[in-house]
């Protein structure tokens, strides 16, 4: 059994020592591969070129090393009846929830005006707001969201969550599909966005989106840099619509020098950090599905390709 690994090469090291460690008899590659393609029957990429997968006739299945599958559901040459699975590990999971906490921690308690006071030597209180008087709203409930949310809850936040279909979770009010939707914005002073990338949620955080939260809502953006409508994003920090904005992924990475997000003072900037597998938790999760499909049974997590998650 083979598997190759095609991420950059430090992780891809690292990867292979824990697949090693996971499960010794598997024959692992590293990407350039030079050996013979028949003989590769998985694999598991980050970003991997346009056409480069359908080059291996013997796939079984693609691990998606993200969350996310936009790197793959662009790719024309994807091959088809090749299952794809997504990235879940409690490590991802982890690292996004406290990225989330901390984000909307910091715009909850006035941290971009703090800094900016602090670059000015300016000693001035803001009042504080009580947590249970915001909302924060997250779009997209899946394994991500959930946590995110549920981890704020001792925080005392009122918490609302937007998905596709509907759900229901003990302290969380549950918003679904367009007629929800602005139900879910009217009344969010925190928007989340951990959404998939899809056809449908391209350009979500748009102007018609910002308009609908109240005056002076803050938003995080750590689903992908396609929800986000930057220009929309600048002209409502820039009118007060907004009161600032946390961005860790953007539609074209890194950020360009000359962005002008750079050096907006109401945005706060990471590049694509907010979360990252590990592989030490998560080869568990790759071994135990290839063991899983070895023994005849069905994988978890597979995306259904054609949703677009
Ligand atoms: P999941 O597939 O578990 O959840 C996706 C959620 O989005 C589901 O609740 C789904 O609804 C909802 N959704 C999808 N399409 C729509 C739609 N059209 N309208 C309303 N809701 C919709 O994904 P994860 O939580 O695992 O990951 C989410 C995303 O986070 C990834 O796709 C990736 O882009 C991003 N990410 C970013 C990272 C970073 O470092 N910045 C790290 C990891 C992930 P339903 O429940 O009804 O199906
Ligand atoms: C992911 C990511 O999708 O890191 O996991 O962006």
């Amino acid at each position: 059994m083979a598997l190759l690994i095609k991420t950059d090469i430090d992780r891809g090291t690292a990867w292979a020592e824990a697949l090693a460690g996971a499960y010794p008899e598997l024959d692992v590659h590293t990407w350039p591969y030079e050996g013979d393609p028949a003989a590769i029957h998985y694999a598991l990429v980050w970003q991997p070129p346009e056409g480069e997968l359908k080059g291996y006739p013997n796939l079984k299945a693609i691990f998606s090393i993200g969350a996310g599958i936009d790197h793959l559901a662009s790719d024309p040459d994807l091959p088809e009846g090749v299952p794809v699975v997504r990235m879940v590990e409690p490590g991802l999971t982890a690292g996004m929830s406290e990225y989330v906490a901390y984000a909307v921690l910091g715009h909850h308690r006035f941290m971009l005006d703090y800094a900016r006071q602090r670059a000015e030597k300016l000693w001035r209180e803001i009042p504080q707001i009580a947590a249970g008087a915001r909302q924060v709203g997250m779009l997209g409930m899946g394994v991500l969201g959930r946590d995110a949310l549920e981890k704020l809850m001792p925080f005392g936040f009122k918490l609302a969550g937007w998905s596709r279909t509907p759900k229901s979770i003990t302290g969380i009010s549950c918003y679904h599909g367009e007629e929800g939707l602005r139900e879910f914005l009217a009344e969010t002073d925190i928007l989340v966005c951990l959404l998939p990338l899809t056809p449908e949620t391209e350009g979500i955080l748009c102007r018609e989106t910002f308009d609908q939260l109240p005056e002076g809502a803050a938003v995080v953006s750590v689903g992908r840099g396609g929800h986000l409508v930057e220009d929309d994003l600048l002209a409502a920090l820039d009118s007060g619509r907004l009161s600032g904005a946390t961005l860790d992924v953007f539609r074209k990475e890194p950020l360009p020098k000359k962005h002008p997000f750079w050096a907006h003072p109401r945005i706060f900037i990471t590049p694509h950090i907010a979360s990252m597998t590990l592989p030490e938790s998560a080869c568990q999760a790759v071994v135990a599905n290839i063991h899983r499909l070895e023994a005849g049974e069905p994988l978890r997590h597979v995306v259904d390709m054609e949703r677009g998650y």
